[in-house]
């Protein structure tokens, strides 16, 4: 066999082996989260160590994924909006990521309400996530995996967007886990899981009139008292 053809062999060998290598790394590693920043000024935030999904490109299970992210801790000192940003490593599919958080509500201020939204960037910056995309909060028909947000009774998921509400989370308290799924797509290298707490607790009007009396009680019986003396 002359030399060029030889050669030709080789660099054929040499460059076959290294797709399959590559097709092989990105199968094993597909969708999958590697590390994370957070960005808030209200609130503190705790992760377990993330590791390797257990069940990578496991899109469409139906059931809780193996893959889980566990936020441990967000300990809120402030109503307003905490940005999480996940770094991903794309490859040739979709991972479902099982999501468990516990948040302290350190705010003094009860909340009635948590939402969260999937997007891009972080703070002003932030974009929400489009419909389309593949990056959700595993909201298909057939694909849904369980969600729980107790002790807030209504949960409403859409692809972009999760609401709670029908319930109260006192200050402080420590409320463990909420529960809910992502999918990861190919083709992203960030995403974001924006959260935050709102209030819609308005003290009743009854109540209002009564802390009026309360805080004019002493002074109309030092009058009174003037009056008599
Ligand atoms: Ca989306
Ligand atoms: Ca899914
Ligand atoms: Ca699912």
């Amino acid at each position: 066999m002359p030399v060029s053809n030889t050669l030709l062999n080789l660099h054929w060998l040499t460059f076959t082996s290294f797709i399959f290598t590559f097709l092989v790394s990105t199968t094993l590693r597909a969708g999958e989260i590697t590390s994370f920043t957070w960005s808030s000024g209200i609130a503190s935030v705790a992760l377990d160590p993330i590791v390797p999904p257990v069940a990578p490109n496991n899109d469409d299970i139906v059931g809780t994924s193996p893959n889980e992210i566990r936020i441990t801790q967000k300990d809120y000192v402030g109503i307003g909006p905490v940005d999480i940003e996940f770094t991903v490593i794309p490859s040739g599919g979709v991972t479902e990521y099982l999501f468990t958080e516990g948040v302290q509500n350190g705010t003094g201020i009860p909340w009635t309400d948590y939402h969260m939204q999937l997007g891009f960037g972080v703070g002003s910056a932030f974009v929400p996530s489009p419909p389309g995309d593949g990056l959700d909060f595993d909201d298909g028909v057939s694909a849904t995996s369980p969600f729980s947000f107790s002790p807030f009774t209504t949960v409403i998921v859409t692809e972009d967007d999760i609401d709670a509400f029908g319930g109260v989370i006192v200050s402080p308290s420590f409320t463990f886990p909420f529960v809910f799924h992502i999918d990861v797509p190919d083709g992203i290298t960030t995403f974001t899981l924006r959260q935050y707490p709102t209030t819609d607790f308005i003290p009743e009007p009854s109540s209002l009139v009564l802390s009026s009396l309360a805080l004019l009680a002493p002074a109309s019986t030092r009058k009174r008292k003037k009056q008599m003396s």
